[in-house]
């Protein structure tokens, strides 16, 4: 058995798994997975590469058989409902209907008939069990709210379901009472009517902007602040090679980030591939001769220097910056992978900059859509992009309020 298991490659994860089954057999029960990652090869910034599907996998360890010899009287049906209910309120309790039904299957020891017996008695009692526990665990639930929105039994799960998910409480509350209040007059709403018209009042609460939007006949300018390591530089190429590359524009960089050679160093190498201007602008005093020597362009895309956001030293250098620059539109880029308290700190500190939208980075890795929800409520400002994964152009999409809450209303399904 290999240690670290064998990796399978393909342009689909069909072709991969057709490679992986030639390799190692047909035999499902006899691989282990040991991981699948999706990604792209070759191509220039992102253009034109080819989509890779990788799994690795092994040859599972061979199961134990039983010694030859006479067979043992069936003494499943006197063992497994201890071993069920020691695992019904052990952490594993979740799997047991999977691992009861396998229980029931025939096993290659020629000792299936009588599992299969005692499997069904387990099963059932394992059915009975679960749906108490579900009972029980919702009454918990009900329970520990507070201030319990006077809602049907249906929208009451949808908000345990968003406060789960970690929607504000206060949030969760008046998006469901609003369901309540829209649906009043169509007699008692099913889970399905609730939940597409949560989906639609979500979506209208997450206010969006679309793309940016270029001047007729004038430069635009587009800075992105945000804290340090959000992906500001990141998204700044991939808006970049969107508007030069895709449509053409006349496009030039500008950052303001010259305390790091590194950050000053990236954006050069972004504009060398895409061929587009780019200048560092050392003090504020210098921006607008800079913004003017770029007049003729189409946009100017302004990366900023992550700044601690407790340094306050700092932050007054952004701000200076941006007041001699004037921008027509700042976006504050917030990462998806923050915590709650981070993203609460982030948007106190950033509350004196004039800003106009939210940019969401990272939303691959997102901790809780639910945080990033109550905080692009909390800003109270339209979201322009979200960016989702880390290649140029690509991981790039323009804000949409209906997929992000329809991956909320998923996520909230799931956690429930
Ligand atoms: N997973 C993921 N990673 C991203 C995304 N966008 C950017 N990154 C990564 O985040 C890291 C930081 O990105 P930068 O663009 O340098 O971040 P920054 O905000 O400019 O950082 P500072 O200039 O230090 O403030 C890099 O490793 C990026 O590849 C994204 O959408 N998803
Ligand atoms: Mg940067």
């Amino acid at each position: 058995m290999e240690p670290n298991g064998q990796v399978f490659r393909g342009r689909t994860p069909e072709e991969a798994r057709a490679r992986l089954r030639r390799a190692l057999g047909t035999d499902s029960e006899s691989i282990e997975l040991l991981g699948v990652r999706h990604y792209r090869e070759g191509g220039f910034l992102g253009f034109g590469g080819v989509p890779v599907c990788e799994i690795v996998a092994r040859r599972a360890p061979p199961r134990r058989r039983k010694p030859a010899g006479p067979e043992p009287p069936p003494r499943a049906s006197l063992r497994r409902p201890a071993r069920f209910l020691e695992r019904a309120y052990g952490a594993g309790a979740r799997d047991d209907s999977a691992a009861a039904s396998r229980a029931a299957v025939p096993n290659d020891d020629g000792g299936g008939q009588a599992v299969s017996a005692s499997a069904v008695d387990v099963g059932m009692l394992h059915a009975e069990l679960s749906a108490m526990r579900s009972v029980m665990e919702q009454i918990c639930r009900r329970a520990a709210v507070q201030h319990p929105p006077s809602v049907c039994p249906e929208l009451f799960d949808s908000y345990l379901q968003l406060v789960e998910a970690q929607v504000a409480e206060g949030l969760a509350k008046s998006l469901v009472e609003r369901v309540q209040k829209d649906l009043a007059g169509a007699g008692a709403p099913d889970s399905a009517a609730v939940r597409a018209h949560l989906l639609r009042v979500l979506s209208e609460v997450i206010r969006t902007g679309g793309p940016i939007r270029l001047k007729a006949g004038r430069c635009t300018t587009v800075a992105l602040i945000g804290p340090t390591g959000v992906g500001k530089t990141t998204t700044v190429a991939k808006l970049a090679a969107r508007f030069a590359l895709i449509e053409r524009k006349r496009v030039a960089l500008v950052t303001n980030d010259t305390y790091r050679l590194a950050a000053v160093d990236q954006l050069y190498r972004y504009g060398e591939l895409m061929r587009l201007p780019v200048r560092e602008v050392s003090s504020p005093a210098k921006v607008r001769g800079v913004l003017d020597e770029f007049r003729d362009m189409d946009l100017v895309l302004i990366d900023t220097a992550g700044r601690s956001q407790r340094n306050a030293l700092l932050m007054n250098d952004l701000r200076l910056f941006l007041e001699a620059a004037r921008p027509d539109e700042t976006h504050l880029v917030l990462s998806s992978t923050s915590e709650c308290s981070l993203l609460g700190a982030v948007v106190e500190r950033f509350a004196p900059f004039k800003v106009d939208r939210v940019l969401l980075t990272k939303l691959d890795e997102a901790v809780s859509l639910g945080v990033l929800l109550n905080v692009l409520l909390r800003i109270d400002k339209q979201l322009s992009y979200v960016t989702t994964g880390q290649a140029v152009p690509d991981d790039l999409e323009v804000g949409d309020g209906r997929k992000l809450a329809g991956m909320l209303i998923g996520e909230a399904a799931q956690s429930a």
